[in-house]
């Protein structure tokens, strides 16, 4: 049975739009657009645990945060929210019976989610609410969940507080969790609508969709960013910004030399962006700080550049003129990249440390300096 109306907040229209493109980012038949939204429409939300444990609550602000059509607003009229404790308005005893109530009549049907790492060392002491540490509440309410959210790299693998020394013992939920499903929705913060599409596709098929190995759906983080990067012509091109402000930065150019970490950083940011204004860290002039992949985000210093293993096709754009006037590499760089076709990391790289204004300092086919 579906309800009559859909939302004072968001029209039918706009709500269609969200199902569409969330049916499309899930990679669903042509039509199935229509279920997902009689699933969204269905009676009998979905209740759900919202827990915050170590972290910033920017997970929490980047779904509040999003803009026309509001994502937020969806999503909280899709699901019921039991338990959020810096959105519910009551607080003490009234939150932990609001908790309770919600556990018991749930039980076995709710959906947990976390945001921020959980403290293991002594016994987990450094973080509490209501009496009880992150660890002791994670276990007593993942205990009746059907399945987990992890949302946000802290809860994902840790985040900020897992980084050297991680003097509190900081992991994520699947360092603790062994017997529920567990589905990891990394970044710092992740883009809203992932959590809207996998609420939505957990509602429409009653079940998760298909993780990559670090517990990741691949619907949202099965391709590197790179490759759908507005900005690859000009890496393939081997136009590089060298400063922050130079002129190649101004222009637009990659980022790579700055530090960018999309040539190894899993994510859709620079298809599925923020806000609902067309922006991503890149497209605003800053570095990707791979702020899914637990080995490069608080692990690798924001200037220094990733390893290229694999150079991948660039498949989303129209290749750039390299013979375009006064813009394009000289014929000797022109000639490497022809060399080089195939290997277009490769072939930016070495063509990267032979653009004017390049500081000289010499580099490998990788990237990294000598
Ligand atoms: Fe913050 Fe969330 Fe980063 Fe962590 O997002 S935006 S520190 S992933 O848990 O609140
Ligand atoms: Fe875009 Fe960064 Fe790749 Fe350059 S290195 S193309 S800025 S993702
Ligand atoms: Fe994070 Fe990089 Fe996307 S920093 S938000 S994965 S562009």
């Amino acid at each position: 049975m579906e309800r009559d109306s859909w939302s004072r907040d968001v029209s039918r229209r706009d709500f269609m739009k969200v199902c569409m493109a969330v049916s499309a980012m899930l990679g669903l038949p042509f039509g199935m657009a229509e279920t997902v939204a009689a699933a969204a429409m269905a009676d009998g939300r979905p209740a759900v645990i919202w827990l915050h444990f170590q972290e910033c609550t920017g997970c929490s602000e980047s779904l509040l945060r999003a803009s026309h059509p509001t994502v937020a607003s969806l999503l909280l009229e899709t699901i019921s929210l039991d338990y959020h404790e810096t959105l519910m308005a009551g607080a003490g005893h009234q939150a932990e019976a609001a908790l309770h109530a919600s556990m018991h009549d749930n039980h076995g049907k709710y959906l947990l989610v976390v945001e921020g790492a959980i403290p293991t060392r002594q016994a987990g002491i450094f973080c509490k609410v209501a009496g009880k540490t992150a660890l002791e509440s994670l276990q007593e309410v993942a205990a009746g969940a059907q399945a987990i959210i992890s949302i946000g790299t802290c809860a994902s693998y840790g985040g900020i507080q897992a980084s050297a020394p991680n003097p509190t013992g900081a992991v994520g939920v699947s360092d603790i969790i062994k017997d529920k499903p567990v589905i990891n929705l990394p970044g710092c913060p992740p883009n809203p609508y992932n959590l809207l599409s996998t609420i939505l596709y957990f509602m429409t098929f009653n079940k998760l969709p298909d993780l990559d190995g670090m517990g990741r759906p691949k619907f949202a983080y099965g391709r590197r960013l790179h490759e759908h990067c507005e900005r690859r012509p000009h890496f393939d091109a081997g136009r590089f910004a060298q400063a922050f402000g130079d002129e190649g930065h101004s222009q637009g150019h990659c980022l790579y030399k700055l530090g960018c970490k999309g040539p190894a950083t899993y994510a859709n940011c620079s298809v599925n962006r923020f806000n609902d204004i067309g922006v991503w860290p890149v497209s605003v002039g800053h570095p990707c700080i791979g702020c899914t992949e637990p080995a490069i985000l608080f692990n690798t210093a924001i200037a220094d550049k990733v390893q290229i293993h694999e150079p991948t096709p660039f498949d989303s754009y129209a290749p750039v003129d390299l013979k375009e006037k006064g813009k394009g590499p000289d014929p000797l760089t022109t000639g490497i990249v022809g060399l080089a076709a195939g290997s277009a990391l490769g072939a930016g790289a070495v063509v990267a440390r032979r653009l004017p204004g390049d500081s000289g300092t010499e580099e490998n086919d990788h990237g990294q300096t000598d």
